[in-house]
């Protein structure tokens, strides 16, 4: 897969990129990352890539020239591209696993007060991570990416996501190493047992209890 992040901030990428499992999969050559600044695309004199917005109103717009500059060098036939602003669709991870099958994603992270209309018309889908603000989309294309880049093939191993929480809209089961007692707190017996029938039906009422206690709206849409 190939994703490249348009961002008036690379540097903000520089931890993401040079850790962890992101690192590994970009090594082993399973994601291929470009943080491309779009700045580097305005043909304003000043590089000024922000203005006005029309009608008035507090805070900077971008303007749609270097974006469209920019997606319409990189696109190809392949491309999806994806706006990140409060206003998209409720990223979950069953989008995650959609995303995860695509050959190259572009993802634009806005900045500022917001970004002009027009930008809209180029874009695939918009994602939002969550109802809250973020001072831009950033953070947010960091997100997106490290969901989808862990479900790469070889990216982990193949068994630690068939039970992510949220996959069949239940969250996880409690695990435990060593020791079988810490300060009293015992490891539950049947994980001892090596009855692996008993130890699966366990895993699975704990899934449902945490699920009914924590997120019965999940519960809900099952
Ligand atoms: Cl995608 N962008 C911004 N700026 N804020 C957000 C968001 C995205 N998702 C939740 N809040």
């Amino acid at each position: 897969m190939r994703i490249d992040i348009l961002t008036l901030f690379p540097h903000m990428f520089d931890g993401f990129l040079s850790e962890s499992i992101v690192k590994r999969a970009i090594e082993k050559g399973q994601v291929v990352i470009n943080v491309i600044n779009f700045r580097d695309y305005s043909t304003d004199p000043h590089k000024r890539v922000d203005d006005y917005s029309f009608g008035g109103g507090a805070g900077m717009i971008l303007r749609p020239e270097p974006i469209f500059a920019c997606v319409e060098q990189i696109r190809t036939t392949d491309s999806l591209v994806i706006l990140l602003t409060p206003q998209g669709v409720p990223y979950q991870q069953s989008l995650a696993q959609d995303l995860s099958k695509e050959k190259h994603l572009i993802f634009i992270c806005g900045h500022y007060e917001g970004f002009d209309e027009r930008i809209r018309s180029l874009v695939d889908l918009e994602l939002s991570i969550g109802d809250y603000v973020l001072t831009g989309g950033e953070l947010a294309s960091m997100v997106v990416s490290d969901s989808i880049i862990r479900l790469l093939d070889g990216v982990i191993t193949k068994d630690s996501h068939i039970n992510d929480s949220f996959q069949n809209q239940l969250l996880d089961y409690p695990v435990y190493t060593k020791p079988q007692d810490f300060r009293g707190m015992k490891v539950p017996e049947v994980l001892l047992s090596g009855h692996h029938e008993k130890i699966r039906a366990w895993r699975y009422q704990q899934q449902l209890k945490r699920t009914k206690e924590r997120r019965p709206d999940l519960l809900e849409k099952r």
